[in-house]
C-alpha cells in the first residue's frame, strides 16, 4: 500500500513538473505571437542541445570593425552563432553608439539580420550612473543610486526619461514585415558582484526587487512593450540562498542565467568549475520546477591560455545539463584590448578547440535551431 502511495507521489509530482514546464508562458500576457513563439522555441530547443552564444558578434571581432557578413565564431566554425548578445549601455543617455563602439543604429540592422535566419537576440545594459553621470561601474556605497530612482526618489523622473530612450530602442526592432522582433532583455546584471551601481554594495535586496519590477512595469505596462523577455542573471553565487536573495518573483522573470569566468590564476580553474557546477545546478533545477528558462548568461576564458578550454574543461560540465545557451563574452577590436577575447579567431591555437566544441551534437548554432 505505502509502495503504491508512493508511485502515485511520484508520478503526480513528475506530471506537475513536466506541466510547469510546457506550459510556462512569457511573464508578459500581452507578450506578441512572436515573443510567444520565441518562449515556447527556447522552451523546445532545451531538448536538442545548447545554443552557442557570442557577445557583439557581427559588429566586430578581434582586429576587425564592421565588415560586412563578418563574425569570428563563424571563420573558425562555419557558421554563425545560435545566440548573438549586445550592449544597449548609452542608449538611455541617447548616444548614436554604445559604450564599445557599436552604433545602434547598426546593431538594429545586426538583430533584424539575426532574427532573419533564424537567430536569437538576447541584449545587456550596462547603463550610466545617473547620480554622479559616470559609467555603470561608478559604484560607491554611497550615492544610493537605486534609492533614488525609485517612485519618490530624486531621480526618479529622470531615470524614468533613461528608460524612455531603451523603449524607443526596443519599439524600433522591426522584421521585414514591420512587426516586433522579440528579443531576451538581460537587465541589471551580475548584481550580486558590486561592482555596478545597482550592485548588492549599493542597495538592499528589497530595493533590488522594486528597481526591477519598477522597470518591467514601465516598460510593459506604461510603453506599452510586448516583444520582451526578462532575463535575470546575478554573478555566479555560492548557493541557492544567494541566487534568489534579491529575486523579483516567478511573475517579472522568464530567464534564469549567472555569468562565471574562467582564469586561470589562484586554481582558477578548479574554482570556475566549481562555480559552474554550483549555479548550473542551481538554474536547472529551479527551470525544471517552475517552467524558467535556464542559460548560461556569460562565460568565457580571456585569452584562451588554458589547453582545451572548450572541450576539456568547459564541455564537460555544461554537457550534463539541460540549458539553453552558453554566451561567450566579446572579442574585443579595440587595438588598446589586444587580449580581451573569448573566442578564437582564424589563425588562433585554439581554433580547433573551438571547432571540436561547437562540432558537438549537443552545441548548437544557427543552422542547427533553424
Ligand atoms: C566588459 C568589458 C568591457 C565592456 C563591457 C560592456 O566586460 O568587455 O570592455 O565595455 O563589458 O560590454
Amino acid at each position: 500500500m505505502r509502495k503504491q502511495l508512493a508511485y502515485l507521489l511520484a508520478f503526480f509530482i513528475i506530471t506537475m513538473v513536466a506541466e510547469a514546464k510546457t506550459s510556462a508562458k512569457p511573464i508578459d500576457k500581452n507578450a506578441t505571437k512572436e515573443t510567444n513563439a520565441l518562449h515556447k522555441r527556447l522552451l523546445k530547443l532545451l531538448d536538442k542541445g545548447i545554443m552557442l552564444g557570442h557577445q557583439d558578434d557581427l559588429a566586430y571581432g578581434h582586429g576587425w570593425y564592421k565588415e560586412d557578413g563578418r563574425s569570428d565564431v563563424k571563420s573558425v566554425a562555419g557558421d554563425y552563432p545560435a545566440v548573438i548578445g549586445w550592449e544597449l549601455g548609452h542608449v538611455e543617455i541617447g548616444a548614436k553608439y554604445n559604450l564599445d563602439s557599436v552604433y545602434f543604429s547598426d546593431m538594429k540592422h545586426y538583430i533584424q539580420q539575426t532574427y532573419r535566419r533564424g537567430g536569437i537576440t538576447t541584449l545587456s545594459w550596462h547603463g550610466d550612473n545617473i547620480v554622479t553621470g559616470k559609467t555603470a561601474w561608478d559604484c560607491s556605497p554611497n550615492d544610493h543610486v537605486v534609492t533614488k530612482i525609485l517612485p519618490g526618489g530624486e531621480k526618479h523622473g529622470q531615470f524614468l526619461a533613461y528608460l524612455d530612450h531603451v523603449a524607443a530602442f526596443f519599439q524600433d526592432l522591426k522584421d521585414d514585415k514591420g512587426r516586433l522582433i522579440p528579443v531576451v532583455f538581460r537587465m541589471y546584471h551580475e548584481h550580486t558582484g558590486g561592482w555596478f551601481w545597482w550592485g548588492n554594495i549599493q542597495c538592499t535586496p528589497d530595493e533590488y526587487k522594486q528597481l526591477w519590477r519598477m522597470t518591467v512595469e514601465y516598460l510593459r505596462d506604461k510603453k506599452h512593450l510586448h516583444n520582451l523577455l526578462y532575463a535575470y542573471s546575478p554573478a555566479a553565487v555560492k548557493d541557492k540562498e544567494e541566487f534568489f536573495g534579491r529575486y523579483p518573483g516567478d511573475d517579472y522573470v522568464d530567464i534564469i542565467g549567472y555569468d562565471s569566468y574562467a582564469f586561470v590564476k589562484d586554481n582558477g580553474i578548479d574554482k570556475y568549475t566549481q562555480e559552474m557546477e554550483t549555479n548550473l545546478k542551481i538554474i536547472t533545477d529551479y527551470g525544471s520546477v517552475s517552467g524558467k528558462i535556464p542559460a548560461i548568461s556569460e562565460t568565457g576564458h580571456e585569452t584562451l591560455v588554458a589547453p582545451a578550454y572548450f572541450t576539456r574543461i568547459l564541455y564537460p560540465i555544461i554537457s550534463k545539463y539541460r540549458v539553453s545557451w552558453v554566451l561567450f563574452w566579446r572579442n574585443a577590436w579595440d587595438p588598446k584590448l589586444p587580449d580581451h577575447y573569448y573566442v578564437p579567431f582564424a589563425g588562433h591555437p585554439a581554433e580547433t578547440d573551438f571547432k571540436s566544441f561547437a562540432g558537438e551534437k549537443k552545441i548548437l548554432l544557427n543552422n542547427d535551431i533553424k
